[in-house]
């Protein structure tokens, strides 16, 4: 690359970094096809890890991007961003990625600029690790938000980025507790209470015992619920 047109890259990316967002930006124009951006619904259990992808599709040319995910800081803490496929091509097309985990709680910040050629892959962007509180309740929920705060199309030789339309399709972390053989009423620890609480449902007692509870009352993982089981959770009880 000359470096004539390395000065021009460097000023058009001076004047877009100076550029309150949006101020030169022109509406959309009819040829550009809406992209959408969409984020993985999981579940995950209390102290356990979980990966939330972030997809884009749809027909694009963009230069750069600036997309913030939000998240409630304190049900989940993110540990990691892994680039994914669309990201690759990014760095493969010499643009610059720049993500900040943990400048704001429940915060992950990712920006892309593309000062040359740009990108118009699809498919999975970043995935994010998340790790869940160790105190989060079951049943609790972080929504996983996309706020697009930039995304636009800007070759060089223009000095107004063209915003491009999209839409942002959120998604979700759902504290659950994972199978948890013998745990019969869910509480996340295997003891005694769940013996009890088995043998009431096997004499037809009729207890309370959730759909997971029941689930997990198969604790010797043959398929049926019966006079085993109790024995099986006693082992775990003192295997462990
Ligand atoms: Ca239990
Ligand atoms: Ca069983």
């Amino acid at each position: 690359m000359s470096k004539r047109i390395t000065s021009l890259i460097t000023a058009l990316l001076i004047v877009l970094l100076m550029t309150p967002a949006g101020i030169f930006a022109r509406t959309v124009t009819d040829s550009e096809t809406a992209v959408s951006f969409t984020a993985d619904n999981v579940t995950a259990a209390p102290g356990a890890e979980c990966d939330v992808s972030i997809y884009i599709q749809g027909e694009y040319l963009a230069h750069g991007l600036t997309m913030i995910v939000d998240f409630d800081p304190d049900l989940l803490t993110v540990e990691s961003l892994t680039p994914g496929p669309v990201c690759m091509a990014i760095s493969a097309a010499l643009g610059m990625v720049t993500t900040d985990l943990t400048g704001t709680p429940g915060k992950a910040k990712f920006t892309a600029l593309l000062p040359s050629d740009a990108v118009s892959e699809q498919g999975c962007l970043f995935t994010l690790r998340f790790k869940v509180a160790d105190n989060a309740a079951v049943g609790a929920v972080s929504p996983i938000t996309i706020d697009v705060h930039q995304f636009y199309y800007m070759p060089v030789g223009e000095f107004m980025s063209t915003p491009i339309d999209f839409t942002a399709v959120n998604g979700s972390v759902t504290v659950a507790l994972s199978g948890l053989p013998g745990d019969v009423d869910c509480d996340g620890v295997v003891g005694e209470t769940d013996i009890s609480l088995l043998v009431s449902y096997l004499l037809d007692y009729d207890p309370e015992i959730s759909e997971q509870g029941l689930a997990n009352a198969d604790a010797n993982g043959d398929g049926s619920i019966d006079s085993l089981d109790p024995a099986a959770i006693w082992s775990i009880i003192i295997g462990g």
